[in-house]
């Protein structure tokens, strides 16, 4: 049988969580802007461009649903932090990302990425802080695990965690550039889904 979300396919982008349908079960990736979100999306779903990968950091300001599976979604949440916008977009990308946290039963899992190298920001502790208090199941997810030195990887990886209150394998460590970690992600992905 073929790889799970290997079958992963665009479905919609939306500004707005009332405009959702319904569906079996999702997860969802959220975290600052450039953090590498589309990058692991096309991981898992082992396809070069399902999501837009780009340098221009803030590109994906929607929701955007993928399709895997029956009736599952994966959910590409808009990144937070991107330049210093406006108080009004910022305050539109709140409104939009809680309100779809907030607003689905079917949600499963948000996973919350970090970069490995640069650890924790401000805004992802705002971020996490906030899951934890409306009891949102999450994982965090440390991306670019590539860019973090061998010789450092051991302390870099309990430093992160010890930052967030957590062990290091409580964190799961990624590379979409070098494939480390996504089969196992994508399991863990699966599972959530009941594929
Ligand atoms: N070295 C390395 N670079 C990566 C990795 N994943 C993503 N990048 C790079 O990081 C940059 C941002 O990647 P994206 O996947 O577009 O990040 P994003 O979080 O979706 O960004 P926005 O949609 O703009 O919020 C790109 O230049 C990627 O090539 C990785 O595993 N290793
Ligand atoms: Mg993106």
């Amino acid at each position: 049988m073929a790889q799970p979300l290997t079958d992963a396919r665009f479905v919609t982008s939306a500004a707005d969580v009332k405009s959702l349908g319904v569906c079996h079960a999702e997860v969802a990736f959220v975290g600052r802007s450039n953090v590498g979100k589309s990058s692991l999306l096309n991981a898992l779903a082992n396809q070069r461009q399902l999501a837009r990968v780009s340098k221009t950091p803030g590109r994906t300001r929607l929701i955007n649903i993928f399709l895997t599976g029956a009736d599952r979604w994966i959910v590409d949440l808009p990144g937070y932090g991107f330049a210093l916008g406006p108080a009004a977009e910022r305050a539109t990308w709140q409104k939009m990302v809680e309100g779809y946290l907030t607003g689905r039963t079917t949600l499963r899992m948000v996973f919350i990425l970090v970069d490995a190298e640069v650890g924790p920001t401000k805004l992802d502790h705002q971020m996490i802080d906030w899951l934890r208090s409306e009891g949102l199941p999450h994982r965090i997810v440390a991306t670019k695990a590539d860019q973090v030195k061998p010789s450092k990887a051991l302390k870099q990886r309990k430093d992160v965690a010890a930052d967030l209150g957590l062990h290091s394998a409580d964190i799961a460590w990624v590379s979409a550039a070098k494939g480390s970690g996504i089969a196992d992600l994508r399991r863990e992905v699966a599972e959530l889904l009941n594929l």
